[in-house]
């Protein structure tokens, strides 16, 4: 992959101009393997970062680091290369673009990143409440423990305003697996129907894409996801409190085990993936980690 870093942004010279690009220091600084060669080129790609986040209630830690580390992130990545573009989606059973940015769907301050994972985790994460439902929508929701990442991952792909001369990354945080049309996260009991309301309370939250048109949207999009989710399963204690569709063992599939069969997003998109556990208990730097692949993207074309 390094490699390659040097030859493409020399057949893009011509349309990245001749203005210099004052990263080397930032570059060195971050230590990424074969940095020294990277002011060779002349790539101005500006940065663009997707948050998608599991705002279920056994995430509300990720939230909280988030909120307390996000300034970090921003001032790194503004370092990278300047006017840096982040946007949110937080997702359960289903999912929504935020809109409180300074410009609508895209934040560029810390500030009102802060305020919205603090609005999420207060609204939505304390209730059992979707995203995709609004601050008035149902409470008590979350009947069956696998989320809905796959169609957060492809709002992120399709709707967030990418800019054509971005180094386009998503940041995902999730402990579980997810589902595929057409299979519905609100039937508890997968009979087809959504209409149980003794605990833990049906609703109707179908699938709307499948694994394959995720990725697909993901990669013709040039989107790297770097996902931090559960290597290994949790014990009995600490199992989500519902049922589920599929088995415990599966909730690495789609992030570092295949989803039925097919390989992980993190692989099929030139991305990684990071112990969630290691977030959790502060072994990982959830800014330092996001700051280091913000950094190894940029300027460094997507392998697919
Ligand atoms: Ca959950
Ligand atoms: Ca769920
Ligand atoms: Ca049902």
């Amino acid at each position: 992959m390094r490699a390659c870093r040097l030859l493409v942004p020399c057949a893009l010279l011509a349309a990245c101009g001749p203005s210099t690009r004052d990263g080397a220091t930032v570059d060195a600084a971050g230590g990424g393997s074969g940095s020294s060669n990277v002011d060779a080129g002349k790539c101005e790609e500006v940065v663009d970062v997707v948050f998608v986040l599991d705002t279920s209630s056994s995430m509300d830690f990720v939230l909280t680091k988030l909120d307390a580390q996000i300034a970090q992130v921003v001032t790194a990545a503004n370092m990278v290369a300047a006017d840096a573009h982040f946007g949110l989606i937080p997702f359960q059973d289903n999912s929504v673009l935020d809109s409180t940015g300074s410009m609508g769907v895209v934040h560029t301050t810390a500030a009102s990143l802060q305020t919205a994972f603090k609005y999420y985790r207060d609204t939505f994460t304390a209730n059992n409440r979707n995203p995709g439902d609004g601050p008035s929508g149902p409470t008590t929701q979350n009947p069956i423990c696998e989320e809905n990442s796959l169609d957060a991952l492809y709002a992120a792909a399709a709707t967030f305003p990418w800019r054509d001369n971005a180094t386009r990354v998503v940041i995902l945080a999730t402990d579980d697996t997810f589902l595929e049309r057409a299979d519905n996260y609100g039937d508890r009991d997968g009979d087809g129907l959504t209409n149980k309301t003794d605990y833990p309370r049906e609703g109707n939250y179908p699938a709307a894409r499948t694994m394959t048109e995720t990725v697909t949207a993901l990669r013709e999009a040039k989107v790297r996801v770097f996902s931090f989710s559960r290597i290994t399963q949790p014990n009995i204690l600490e199992r989500c409190g519902t049922g589920r569709r599929l088995p415990w063992a599966s909730i690495t599939d789609g992030w570092t085990t295949p989803y039925k069969s097919m390989p992980p997003i993190p692989m099929q998109t030139d991305g990684a993936n990071y112990d969630l556990d290691k977030v959790k208990n502060g072994t990982l730097s959830l800014a330092e980690t996001i700051n280091n692949v913000v950094l190894d993207s940029h300027c460094n074309p997507i392998i697919l």
